[in-house]
């Protein structure tokens, strides 16, 4: 099993990296911004609920999250692997994803950290949300507030795999071909 973190802050390109990803690798993609968004379109209570907080740039709780991605992982027993976008967010998280992953006899290859400055992330979630429909890319303060988030709670996430010497630092800014080819090429390095 090759299980892969990729990580950054809002707006650095997961999304639109990890869908390319998967396509290559096969393997299976967890986001949980994608998890919580389909919670909201289809009302359910933890869709209302996360709502609210993702309106206000904020992180959900640790619970509702870590809830999720145990869910999916039961849910796909036969996957040749997890592609995780978005998670872990916090310490909380990244603890849970290595007990989660410990009972299934697996573990984190490698965690990707796409590296994009703050001006181009705030240009780029700009642009989206003038066609996205997202309400956290409706305006420049939410987007400086996820940011804010990222960095106050998130981003500490990076120390945690780095005492597992598991982070590589990928360019994060100039097409997403070239992008795609610096994570691919990391990937390749680990995969068999
Ligand atoms: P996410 O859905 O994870 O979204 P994101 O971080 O905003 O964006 P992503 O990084 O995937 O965007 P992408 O670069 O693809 O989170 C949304 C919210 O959900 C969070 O704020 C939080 O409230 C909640 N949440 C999710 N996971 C959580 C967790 N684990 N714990 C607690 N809360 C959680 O795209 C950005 C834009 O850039 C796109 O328009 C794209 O087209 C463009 N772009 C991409 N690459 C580009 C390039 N190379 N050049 C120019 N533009 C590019």
């Amino acid at each position: 099993m090759f299980n892969l973190i990729l990580f950054g802050p809002p707006g650095s390109g997961k999304g639109t990296q990890s869908e390319k990803l998967i396509a290559r690798y096969g393997l299976k993609h967890l986001s949980t911004g994608d998890l919580l968004r389909s919670e909201i379109s289809q009302q359910t209570p933890l869709g209302l609920e996360a709502k609210k907080i993702m309106d206000k740039g904020q992180l959900v709780p640790d619970e509702v999250v870590i809830g999720m991605i145990s869910s999916a992982l039961d849910g796909n027993p036969d996957a040749k692997g997890f592609l995780f976008d978005g998670f872990p967010r916090t310490d909380k998280q990244a603890e849970a994803l290595d007990k989660l992953l410990d009972l299934k006899k697996t573990s984190i290859a490698v965690m990707l950290a796409l590296n994009v400055s703050e001006e181009e992330l705030v240009k780029r979630l700009v642009k989206r949300g003038e066609t996205s429909g997202r309400s956290d890319d409706s305006n420049e303060g939410v987007i400086r507030a996820r940011i804010a988030e990222y960095n106050s709670k998130t981003a500490a996430v990076a120390e945690y795999y780095k005492k597992f010497d598991k982070v590589v630092l990928v360019k994060g800014e100039g097409s997403v071909d070239d992008i795609f080819g610096g994570l691919c090429g990391e990937i390749d390095k680990r995969i068999d």
